[in-house]
């Protein structure tokens, strides 16, 4: 019963239903208390619809006003997480086991969980109720829906970090949050990666029903954005009228229409609502469609004729987390949909193929952009995700030996490259956006990374290291840098040291680990204030300025990858979860034979 304080006030009728029957059985018999019963039906109806709202106010949720999906059908499946029976694809080759908890480690993952807890604290105490601490003045800010961002994007952080007492606190806070935008919209994409992901990984994590209610509740206020001509998603949505908008200048971008699935899939595993899995699985049919003319998919879209709308092929912010998503959502399936995996593999052989460079002096391998043929050579920290991304799949997936072996090469020379972005610097951060330099020398490749590994490996492989491998020393002297830096801004970004963790995880490889302790060292002398912590302004500086920004990913990403690559426990084995592109970790399902039919689940 005392769930029920916490649970949103549209959850509540079932009470008031009960107490109405078991009151007619006991007082009321006989045709002619007829009226009496209409007369309570009648009061009970002005009590919760005229009553209720005024003394609660607008701001209050008191059920979902237009697009009610109805109750939930009869539980399609196991409603907890089971892990499924079949066994992994290929065999995981998991580093060996460390000793338990050596102590240099240790205390590492202890110097990070201090720094979550700082941020958090400060989070919780100047901008509770709020989206995001300013980390500078000690303000707060609502950057998205005022929803309380940061909390519901570091719930599970709290959870993996062993910090239960501060997870229960803020369950009731999750359980008040509206939901309602009022005169705003909230954006899909990042709502779905931040807040749906929070609340389902949280969920997943600690089995409690309220966040999976919540969820339910948050996925149906988001789902009118689907209601396009073509299916596919607009930017946002207006969840008091169910009013939704596209982008400002571009209709959707490809990152933002297709990473919704895991969330959504999983939510549907959860509750057996059909519209979940369809809608979501119908942008993925969009661009099944369009394979045989392309194995990558543009940055722009069009949703009306639900078609690409440029033709710039990328697999930084406007592009990224859409391939990430085809693999994960096989994983996360249990390997059940064959046509991701086969997007996968098909858009990863084209992205190594076409957007792969060596950079001229020291031959770092970068991944860039492509208009119609022409590179811009700019090199994103947001594309730093692919190596992680590339080596998970090597060791969750069946390839050829020679595609595996190709994957391994691209994320262990990416990897190196996304950290000699932040070794290079004073300050030990690394910038934003990077122009790396032309390919000079005259030998017809332009610098193309696969034309360097073909002429490699038919030459008998010199030398044993690929292109691209031979990991060069961070150059401090801006003359021996081989790029410009066209962004100086660290933004408390994710995406290096997840790259780092998979790297670690995945080869047991320590240097990874030094490496990423080198830029956590970096984040606390630089980015450290006495609120939180701060996004940084001229990395290329001994000491960069700082901005009033603590972004919530900094607590859901980047904070949970360095204390998972430093923990000695694997405390989320990456053949029993998935992480989200918000990092929020999701268990590998099975879907079940109900759900199969219902979902009519292309197999
Ligand atoms: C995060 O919100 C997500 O990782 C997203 O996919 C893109 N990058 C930001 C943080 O850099």
């Amino acid at each position: 019963m005392a769930i029920y304080s916490l649970l949103p006030t549209h959850r509540q009728p079932e009470r008031m239903r009960s107490w109405c029957s078991s009151f007619q059985t006991t007082h009321l018999t006989g045709r002619h208390y007829a009226r009496w019963i209409a007369g309570g039906v009648t009061f009970i109806g002005v009590l919760w619809f005229i009553v209720l709202p005024s003394l609660f106010g607008r701001g209050k949720y008191m059920g979902p006003p237009f697009h009610d999906l109805g109750p939930p059908p009869p539980p399609p499946a196991q409603h907890h997480p089971v892990l499924p029976e079949s066994p992994p694809e290929v065999e995981i080759d998991y580093p060996p086991p460390h000793p338990p908890q050596s102590a240099p480690n240790s205390a590492r993952s202890d110097a990070v969980r201090d720094a979550f807890l700082h941020a958090y604290n400060g989070y919780t105490r100047y901008a509770w109720g709020f989206d995001e601490l300013r980390p500078k003045s000690g303000g707060k800010a609502n950057t998205f829906n005022g929803w309380s961002i940061t909390l519901l994007d570091a719930l599970d952080s709290l959870w993996i970090m062993d910090l239960h007492d501060q997870f229960y606190e803020a369950i009731p806070a999750v359980a008040n949050i509206t939901f309602l935008t009022e005169d705003k919209f909230a954006p899909f994409f990042e709502t779905v990666i931040r807040a749906l992901g929070g609340l389902l990984s949280a969920y997943a994590l600690s089995g409690e029903p309220i966040l999976l209610t919540r969820a339910d509740d948050l996925g149906k206020a988001l789902l009118p954005v689907f209601n396009t001509n073509s299916g596919l998603p607009m930017y946002a949505v207006n969840t008091a009228t169910g009013a939704t908008r596209p982008g400002w200048n571009v209709d959707a971008f490809f990152a933002e229409m297709a990473s919704c699935q895991l969330e959504y899939k999983y939510l549907a595993h959860l509750t057996g609502r059909t519209d979940y899995f369809t809608r979501v699985d119908h942008v993925i049919d969009i661009m099944y469609k369009l394979s045989p003319t392309t194995d990558l998919y543009p940055t722009q879209w069009s949703i009306k004729q639900g078609k690409p709308a440029n033709n710039v092929l990328s697999v930084g912010a406007a592009a990224d987390s859409g391939y990430e998503y085809l693999l994960k959502q096989y994983l996360l399936t249990a390997r059940s949909e064959p046509r991701v995996r086969e997007m996968y593999l098909k858009s990863v052989r084209a992205i190594i193929e076409n957007l792969f460079f060596l950079s001229p002096n020291r031959k770092l391998l970068y991944v860039t952009d492509m208009n119609r043929g022409t590179v811009s050579r700019t090199f994103e920290h947001l594309s730093c995700f692919l190596p992680g991304l590339l080596v998970l799949g090597t060791k969750m997936i069946d390839m050829p030996p020679s595609d595996r072996e190709l994957h391994e090469w691209a994320a262990q020379g990416l990897a190196y490259t996304c950290y000699v972005s932040y070794a290079d610097q004073p300050s030990g951060l690394g910038p934003d956006e990077m122009v790396m330099d032309p390919w000079t020398i005259n030998d017809g490749s332009s610098g193309q990374w696969i034309s360097h590994v073909k002429a490699w490996i038919e030459e008998g492989k010199p030398g044993g290291v690929p292109p691209g491998l031979h990991e060069p020393a961070p150059a401090k002297d801006g003359s021996a840098q081989d790029y410009r830096i066209k962004k100086t801004d660290y933004l408390l970004r994710p995406e290096v040291v997840e790259s780092l963790y998979l790297m670690w995880r995945t080869t047991g490889d320590e240097r990874w680990r030094e490496r990423g302790w080198e830029i956590f060292q970096s984040i606390e002398k630089h980015a450290w204030t006495v609120y939180g912590y701060a996004s940084l302004r001229g990395v290329d500086r001994e000491t960069p300025a700082k901005l009033d920004e603590m972004p919530s990913y900094f607590l859901a990403e980047t904070l949970k990858y360095l204390y998972l690559l430093f923990v000695e426990e694997d405390i989320i084995p990456l053949d029993r979860w998935v992480f989200n592109t918000e990092a929020h970790p999701l268990p590998v399902f099975e879907w079940s034979q109900w759900e199969k039919v219902q979902y009519k689940i292309p197999l």
